[in-house]
């Protein structure tokens, strides 16, 4: 297996696809996704476009059928949730599906849809994707960070850093024999670093930070622990995990 990290979705080497490709967007789009799947959402359909969002749900039965959209961070005004993870309870998402659209999440989503296997991943369930890479042993595998409107962000580095982190621990690879690229080396570095106090490199984040002063500060200490959801949220069909 040979694992590269992208910052970015727009890093992404154009006209390639690898084996497996997961798509990161801790703070907060797929730490949402994976909370909806494990709170029994009948799916995630991710959509880039709010108009389109509306046309293809408008099809579903009001009563399955939840609109997420977030856009700056805020609630999309007429929407029935935003992007918080905290708000995708059991009594609200179970046997719905989810139709949503964030700045940054949906997009590295996009970026990565025609792989023949396709992930979100979060802290939150780092554990069961590291276990579908070591069951699946794909030959090459992306994590694509969503960053923040084409820019770097400490937050998802993080946890594709926790997620090569773990394949090492559980596996025969060395750090050099897994790595693809060099950001695989720096992303392990930054969360062997800051593995005991997550949130509070969060809140150095600037993401983290525009967070905090939208007051979701909860969604931060939700967002940043680890490996708490045992779930695997992987495409079925396209724009469809
Ligand atoms: O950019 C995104 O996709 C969002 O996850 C951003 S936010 O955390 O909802 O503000």
């Amino acid at each position: 297996m040979k694992l590269f990290i992208y910052h970015t979705p727009e890093l992404t080497p154009i006209g390639e696809t690898p084996d497996c490709a997961i798509a990161v967007d801790v703070l907060r789009a797929t730490s949402t996704i994976a909370t909806v799947l494990a709170s029994g959402g009948e799916a995630v359909q991710v959509f880039s476009d709010l108009e389109q969002l509306v046309a293809v749900s408008e099809k579903w039965p009001p009563e399955k059928r939840l609109r997420a959209g977030e856009r700056g961070g805020a609630k999309v005004a007429g929407f029935d949730l935003g992007n918080s993870p905290l708000d995708c309870t059991r009594e609200v998402v179970e046997g719905r599906r989810l139709f949503i659209s964030t700045t940054n999440g949906t997009r590295a989503l996009q970026r990565i849809e025609q792989s023949p296997s396709v992930l979100a991943a979060a802290l939150i369930n780092r554990a069961a994707v590291v276990q579908f890479l070591l069951d699946k042993q794909p030959e090459t595998v992306w994590i694509v960070g969503s960053g923040w409107e084409g820019t770097f962000s400490l937050e998802d580095t993080v946890c594709a850093g926790a997620i090569a982190h773990s394949l090492v621990e559980k596996s025969q690879f060395s750090p050099v024999e897994l790595a693809g690229n060099d950001e695989v080396i720096s992303a392990i570095a930054l969360y062997s670093q800051w593995q005991n106090d997550l949130l509070g490199l969060f809140h150095q984040a600037s993401h983290g930070q525009r967070l905090l002063r939208l007051e979701s500060h909860e969604d931060l200490e939700y967002c940043a622990q680890t490996d708490i959801l045992d779930v695997l949220p992987i495409q079925q069909e396209l724009g469809v995990l």
